[in-house]
C-alpha cells in the first residue's frame, strides 16, 4: 500500500485561532499572557520570537496541533547539525560538476557560431548544475532499477546540462552536441533537439516540459498515477519517486500551482519538486519587490506540502551561529529578491557595505572575511553538501510531497552572465568568458586553445579517467543512465468482434444520443478480461452528465483513502462509491488534471512498460479549446488513448449558449499531428472506429509492433436519435478513412450529393427526401466520419506527387470515392465550414459548405440550426443554389424555396419540441 494510512491523517481543519473557544482557567491563561509581555518588555521582541518559535517546534513535537506557519525564516529548514553524513567524493563530483558546465554552455556558443545561430540557454542550467548533479550522483534512479526507476521531469531550458552529462556518459557524441538544435541539416534524427521533446527523440526524452506549468501538473498527475497503478495491482510502483525541476518564474503558470492541493491530499510522499530560485525569470527578476522564495514557502505549506529551503551555502553556517540578536537573519528576511540579484553582481565591498553595513553589529560579523571572501558567500542551492542534504531528506519524508526550495544565482560562474537581466538571452561566450570560465572550473584548457580561430573547445577528460569511472558507477549503481526512454509494452490481446456488435444493431424503437452510444459500448469494453482492466475513465466532474454514473458502483471512484463517510445515496442502487482500487478517475473540475492524467496513463505502455487506455471524456468546448496546450504535450509524450468531446457542436448541446457551444474543435484537433479525429453519426459507426482506434494504438503491425503514437478523438453528441442498424454492405474501409455512401438518391433526376457528418447527417437524409419529392432532385447522402483524416490523406498525396516528378500522379482518395458520380456538393456539419472547407478542392464538381461559423447562443436546437442555417431546409435551398449556380435548375425555383422554407427566420421554428437538452 502507498504511506499514508487513513488512521492517523490530519483533521481536515488546518488552521483556527481559538475565538469560540471557553477558556476553562482565565487565571492560567492571563499567567501565560503575562510572562510573555514581560518577556518582550525585557528581552525585547527578538527574543520574545525565537522563544514563540521554540514552544511552537516544542508543541509540534507533543502532538499538540497548533496550526502551522506559512512561512519560516529565510534561512536554511536544515540546520547544519541536522545535515546528514555525505557518502560521495565531493573534489570529484565537483570536477564531474565542472566539466558538465563547460560543455553544456559551450555547445550553446558553438550552436551560435556565425552562419548557425539557433538559439539554446546557457544561464538557466548553470544555475541548476548542483541541483541536478546530486540527483544523478546520489538519488535518480534508473529504469534497470530494480525499483522500476525514477520519472524525472527536467526544466526545458536546461536540457543544454542534460546533454553535456550525456556526452561524458559516452552516450553522445562531440559531433551530436555540435548539431544541437540541427534536426534535419545533419540528417534526420542526427541532431539534438532544443527541449526535451520525445517526438523527436523518442529513445532519450520522457516528458516534454518546455510549455511551461505542465511538467509541474503532469507531475503530480504521474505521482498520482504511480499510485493508482499499484493499488489496481497492475504494477509496483512503490520504489519509483517522481522529481519536478522547475523555474522560480515558471511557478506564474496558473497549472504550476493548480494542482498542489491534490498532491498533499492524497499524501503523495513518492513525488519531489526541485525549483530552483535564481530570482530571475526571463526579462529579469521574479519578485524584486518580494521574496519567491518566501511566496512559495507560504503556498506550498498552507497547501499541505513538506517545504525544504536551501537558502544558503555552509559558509554562511558559521555567520548565522554567531546572529545572537537576530540581526542576521532580520537583514536576510528583510531583503528583498531584486536587492539580492544586485548583491549577487556587485562586490565583496559593495556586499559589505550594503548587505552587512546597515548595522554595526553585522559589519562586525563580517569583519575577519575579506572582500573577496564576502563575495563568495554562496546561495543554498550552490552548496552541493546542502543540496544533498534537501534531497536526502525529501526521499525520507512520508505523508506528504516534499517542495525543495533551492536559492541559485542565474548564470553561476559566469561572470558577465550571472545575475544580468539579459542572462537568459545570452548565448555567446567571449573568449573573456571563457577565460574566466576555465579559471573558475579549473578546466586543463589553454589560452592558445581558447585564441585560435577555432571554436571554443568541449573537454572530455577520457573515459579511463577517474570522473568518467566515477559518473558511470554511480549510474551502473543507480540503474543505468538517464534520461531513458525505452518502450516494451506488455501484449494486449485486443477483444474479438462480439464486443461491438451491441452497437450494430441501432436503438430500434428507443432514441439514443451518440454519447451514450459510446458509453455503452465502453461499459461492454470495460468488462473485457483483457482490455478492462486497462481501460482508465476519466471525467471532470462529469460522469452523470454523460450516463456513467451508473459506474459508480461496479468500477468506482479511485481515492488513496477510500471512502470514510456514509455516502448520501448508500442505498440507492447507483451509490456514489469511493474506493481504493477504484478504476474511475474523478478529477474534480479540473480539466487541466483531466489532461495530466489522461498523459499519465496514455504514455504507461512506455514509462511502466503497462499499456493503459485512457478514456477522457469532456464537454468538447472544454477540451481543445481550453487543454489544447495539454493535448500537444500529450502527443510530444507520444501517449495514446481516447479523447471524448462529449456534448459537441455548436447548435446541439441546446440552451448553453455562447461558451458551451463548441463550433470548432475538429479545426483545433487537425492542428495536432497525432490526433486523429471522427465525428461519427450513429453507434454502428462508433463501434468501427473504437475497434480501429484499438488495433492502432494497442495493437501490433509490422510497421508498427508497439502500436501508432496516435490520439484518437471522437465528437458526440447530446441529441436523442434513432440509431440505424449497420447497412449490410457497409464500406468499412471507406468509413474508417472519412466517408461512404450512407444512402443512395432514390427518386429524383437531378444529381446531387450532400456531404454531412456527426449529428448533422439527419439533417442531411431530411434535406434528402425533401429534394426528392419536391424539386426532383437526387441528392446521394455521404457520413463523412472524418474531414480531417480525408484532408489529410489528400495532402499527403499531394505532397507525394511534388516528390515524384514525372512519376504517376495519386489522386487522394476522396476524389476517387466521389469519381463515379459528378455533381454539386453541398456540405454540412454542427461545426464552422472552415471544417468541411479543408477537403473542398480535392471533391469533384461545384462545392457549398453550410456551418455554424460565429458565437454560439441559448435556444432550441430547431432555432439555432435555422439561425446557423444548417437544418435540412437550409441544405434544400443550398443544394437548389448550387445547381443553380450550373445551370441544373431555374433561379426561380430556388427564390422559391427560400421563401417557402423560411431559411432566414428563426422564428419560423417556435414551438418545434424537443428532447434530452440538459446540460
Ligand atoms: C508557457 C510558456 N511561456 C513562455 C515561455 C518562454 N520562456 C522560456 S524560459 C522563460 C523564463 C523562465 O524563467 P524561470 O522559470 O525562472 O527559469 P530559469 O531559466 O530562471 O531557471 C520563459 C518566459 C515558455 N517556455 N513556456
Ligand atoms: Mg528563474
Amino acid at each position: 500500500m502507498p504511506t499514508g494510512s487513513s488512521g492517523d491523517r490530519p483533521s481536515v481543519i488546518h488552521e483556527g485561532l481559538p475565538t469560540q473557544l471557553p477558556d476553562i482557567d482565565p487565571e492560567e491563561t492571563a499567567e501565560w499572557v503575562g510572562s510573555l509581555d514581560e518577556m518582550v518588555d525585557e528581552r525585547g521582541r527578538a527574543r520574545a520570537r525565537y522563544v514563540m518559535l521554540r514552544l511552537l517546534e516544542r508543541a509540534r513535537e507533543q502532538n499538540v496541533g497548533v496550526p502551522a506557519l506559512r512561512s519560516t525564516d529565510f534561512i536554511n529548514t536544515i540546520p547544519p547539525e541536522r545535515e546528514p553524513w555525505f557518502p560521495g567524493n565531493e573534489a570529484i563530483e565537483r570536477r564531474i560538476r565542472a566539466f558538465i558546465r563547460w560543455n553544456a554552455a559551450v555547445m550553446v556558443s558553438r550552436a551560435n557560431r556565425p552562419g548557425l545561430g539557433v538559439g539554446g540557454h546557457i544561464a538557466t542550467y548553470q544555475s541548476a548544475a548542483s541541483l541536478y548533479e546530486v540527483g544523478f550522483n546520489h538519488f535518480f534512479r534508473g529504469r534497470s532499477h530494480p525499483g522500476g526507476g525514477d520519472q524525472i521531469y527536467f526544466q526545458g531550458h536546461a536540457a543544454p546540462g542534460i546533454y553535456a552529462r550525456s556526452y561524458l556518459e559516452g552516450r553522445l557524441t562531440e559531433q551530436q552536441l555540435d548539431r544541437f538544435r540541427q534536426e534535419r541539416s545533419h540528417g534526420a534524427g542526427e541532431g539534438l533537439s532544443s527541449y526535451p521533446h520525445p517526438r523527436l527523440m523518442p529513445d532519450y526524452w520522457e516528458f516534454p516540459t518546455v510549455s511551461m506549468g505542465l511538467a509541474a501538473i503532469n507531475s503530480i498527475y504521474q505521482a498520482r498515477f504511480n499510485r493508482y497503478l499499484h493499488a489496481r495491482g497492475i504494477k509496483d510502483t512503490s520504489e519509483q519517486r517522481v522529481w519536478a525541476f522547475l523555474g522560480d518564474g515558471e511557478m506564474g503558470e496558473p497549472e504550476s500551482l493548480g494542482a498542489i492541493g491534490l498532491a498533499a491530499r492524497e499524501e503523495l510522499d513518492n513525488l519531489t519538486f526541485v525549483i530552483n530560485c535564481n530570482l530571475q525569470q526571463l526579462d529579469g527578476p521574479v519578485r524584486g519587490n518580494g521574496k519567491i522564495i518566501q511566496e512559495l514557502e507560504s503556498f506550498f505549506r498552507g497547501a499541505g506540502w513538506n517545504v525544504i529551503k536551501v537558502v544558503w551555502g555552509r559558509e554562511w553556517d558559521d555567520l548565522l551561529a554567531r546572529d545572537t540578536d537576530g540581526v542576521l537573519v532580520n537583514q536576510m528576511n528583510r531583503t528583498p529578491d531584486g536587492e539580492f540579484q544586485t548583491l549577487s553582481v556587485e562586490s565583496g565591498a559593495y556586499n559589505r557595505e550594503h548587505f552587512f553595513g546597515p548595522d554595526p553589529r553585522l559589519t562586525k560579523m563580517v569583519e575577519h572575511l575579506t572582500d573577496e571572501q564576502i563575495e563568495r558567500l554562496p546561495r543554498g542551492g550552490h552548496d552541493y553538501r546542502k543540496v544533498y542534504s534537501a534531497f536526502d531528506a525529501a526521499v525520507k519524508h512520508t505523508g506528504q510531497p516534499t517542495v525543495i526550495l533551492a536559492h541559485t544565482i542565474k548564470g553561476w560562474l559566469l561572470e558577465s552572465f550571472q545575475g544580468r537581466n539579459a542572462t537568459h538571452q545570452m548565448k555567446k561566450l567571449t573568449k573573456d568568458d571563457l577565460k574566466g570560465f576555465r579559471d573558475r572550473l579549473y578546466i586543463p584548457i589553454s589560452d592558445e586553445q581558447i585564441d585560435g580561430d577555432d571554436l571554443a573547445p568541449f573537454y572530455n577528460p577520457g573515459n579511463d579517467s577517474e570522473e568518467i569511472q566515477y559518473m558511470k558507477a554511480r549510474r551502473d549503481a543507480l540503474g543505468g543512465s538517464i534520461p531513458r526512454r525505452k518502450v516494451d509494452p506488455t501484449p494486449v490481446k485486443l477483444p474479438g468482434d462480439d464486443v461491438y456488435s451491441a452497437l450494430k444493431q441501432g436503438s430500434g424503437k428507443q432514441q439514443i444520443a451518440t454519447t451514450m452510444a459510446f458509453v455503452r459500448l465502453l461499459r461492454d469494453l470495460m468488462k473485457d478480461p483483457e482490455v478492462g482492466p486497462r481501460i482508465v475513465p476519466i471525467a471532470p466532474d462529469e460522469y452523470r452528465t454523460f450516463g456513467m454514473d451508473s459506474m459508480f458502483p461496479s468500477a468506482k471512484i479511485y481515492s488513496p483513502h477510500g471512502q470514510t463517510y456514509d455516502s448520501v445515496d448508500r442505498k440507492l442502487l447507483l451509490a456514489y462509491k469511493e474506493s481504493t482500487e477504484g478504476q474511475l478517475l474523478h478529477e474534480g473540475i479540473s480539466e487541466a488534471g483531466a489532461m495530466a492524467s489522461a498523459i499519465a496513463a496514455g504514455s504507461a505502455y512506455a514509462t511502466h512498460d503497462e499499456p493503459m487506455i485512457p478514456v477522457y471524456l469532456f464537454y468538447s468546448m472544454f477540451g481543445f479549446q481550453r487543454t489544447a496546450d495539454s493535448i500537444w504535450a500529450m502527443a510530444d509524450q507520444l501517449a495514446r488513448g481516447f479523447l471524448i468531446g462529449a456534448t459537441a457542436g455548436r447548435t446541439t448541446l441546446t440552451g448553453e449558449g455562447l461558451q458551451h457551444a463548441d463550433g470548432h474543435s475538429p479545426l483545433i484537433a487537425q492542428t495536432n499531428p497525432a490526433v486523429v479525429h471522427y465525428d461519427p453519426a450513429y453507434g454502428f459507426e462508433i463501434s468501427h472506429i473504437v475497434k480501429d482506434g484499438l488495433r492502432r494504438m494497442y495493437g501490433s503491425s509490422d510497421e508498427h509492433p508497439h502500436g501508432e503514437d496516435v490520439i484518437y478523438y471522437l465528437t458526440v453528441y447530446n441529441e436523442p436519435i434513432s440509431q440505424p442498424v449497420e447497412p449490410d454492405e457497409l464500406d468499412v474501409e471507406s468509413l474508417l478513412k472519412g466517408a461512404y455512401l450512407f444512402r443512395k438518391a432514390t427518386g429524383g433526376t437531378i444529381n446531387a450529393r450532400i456531404m454531412a457528418s456527426g449529428v448533422a447527417v439527419p439533417w442531411a437524409l431530411k434535406a434528402q427526401e425533401m429534394l426528392a419529392e419536391n424539386y426532383d432532385v437526387a441528392a446521394d447522402v455521404w457520413s463523412v466520419t472524418s474531414w480531417n483524416e480525408i484532408a489529410r490523406d489528400a495532402v499527403n498525396a499531394e505532397r507525394w506527387n511534388l516528390n515524384h516528378p514525372g512519376e504517376y500522379t495519386q489522386v487522394p482518395w476522396i476524389t476517387t470515392a466521389l469519381m463515379d458520380r459528378s455533381a454539386a456538393t453541398v456540405a454540412v456539419s454542427d461545426y464552422m465550414r472552415a471544417v468541411p472547407d479543408q477537403i473542398a478542392r480535392w471533391v469533384p464538381g461545384p462545392w457549398q459548405s453550410l456551418g455554424t461559423d460565429g458565437f454560439g447562443f441559448a435556444d432550441t436546437r430547431a432555432a439555432a440550426r435555422r439561425a446557423f442555417q444548417v437544418d435540412a431546409e437550409s441544405i434544400v435551398v443550398a443544394v437548389l443554389q448550387t445547381l443553380a449556380q450550373h445551370s441544373h435548375v431555374e433561379p426561380s425555383v430556388v427564390r422559391q424555396a427560400f421563401t417557402d422554407l423560411k431559411i432566414d427566420d428563426p422564428t419560423a421554428t417556435a414551438g418545434i419540441a424537443q428532447e434530452g437538452g440538459d446540460a
